[in-house]
């Protein structure tokens, strides 16, 4: 698969496919605030691991903050509107998150997206996402848009089947991705965490998701 720049190259605006994109460092401005309000969320409602519905625990780290948070016991995966751990509503979405996901969105094209649900993912060095799709949402017409903090991964980009082959991309502290339309429900994965520790976020990469979920 061929990835080409569109015509922003102030903004590093790589376009993956029709509806899937890459907007290189699109929050370096505000990331020392978003690392802070992560911070925030995780002392409210901290990350924790959960259990698939096949029984195996996640080697990803995670929690939630907006109106619904994603979570995943043996019955199933599913979003609720109450932390499981914590018996109370998930934190409330920072401004700036909601701020950034809406204006990364509206760059590439879907206009007004205005997410109520961000999960956030947490990989120490060895943690990794095997290939899936995002099927738990509401409306599949709606984008999910994606924030890297920390450390550097890969990330899989694969096709709609799930032995499709996959496109490896680096995502960098501060890079934004945006999907939608025809690739919103591609395959996709994070290969294990490893290399250097990050020089702000040290031994770790977080990664915010934010989707309309209700
Ligand atoms: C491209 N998390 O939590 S979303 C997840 O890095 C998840 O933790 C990723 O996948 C992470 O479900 C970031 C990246 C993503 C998600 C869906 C896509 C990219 C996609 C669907 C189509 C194409
Ligand atoms: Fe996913």
């Amino acid at each position: 698969m061929e990835s080409y720049d569109l015509f922003e190259p102030d903004t590093q605006l790589h376009c993956l496919s029709s509806g899937a994109f890459v907007l290189r460092g699109f929050a370096l401005p505000h990331l020392d605030h978003l690392v802070s309000e992560t911070y925030d969320v995780a002392s409210i409602s901290p990350f924790r691991h959960m259990i698939t519905p096949g029984g195996f625990t996640m080697s990803v780290a995670l929690t939630n903050c907006g109106m619904l948070g994603w979570t995943t016991d043996r019955r199933g995966y599913r979003y609720v509107s109450v932390d499981p751990v914590t018996g109370s509503s998930w934190p409330a979405m920072p401004a700036v998150f909601a701020k950034l996901a809406s204006e990364a969105a509206a760059k590439v094209g879907f206009k007004e997206f205005q997410p109520d649900a961000c999960l956030v993912n947490r990989y120490s060095p060895g943690a990794r996402l095997t290939m899936h799709q995002d099927k738990n949402e509401r409306c599949y017409e709606e984008p999910i848009v994606s924030v890297s903090l920390g450390m550097t991964a890969k990330f899989l980009f694969g096709g709609h089947e799930r032995s499709d082959p996959a496109t490896k991309i680096p995502l960098f502290h501060g890079d934004v991705m945006v999907w939608g339309g025809v690739d919103r429900l591609r395959y996709h994965g994070v290969m294990p965490l490893r290399g250097a520790p990050h020089s702000v976020m040290g031994n770790q990469r977080i990664n915010l998701t934010f989707r309309k979920a209700g």
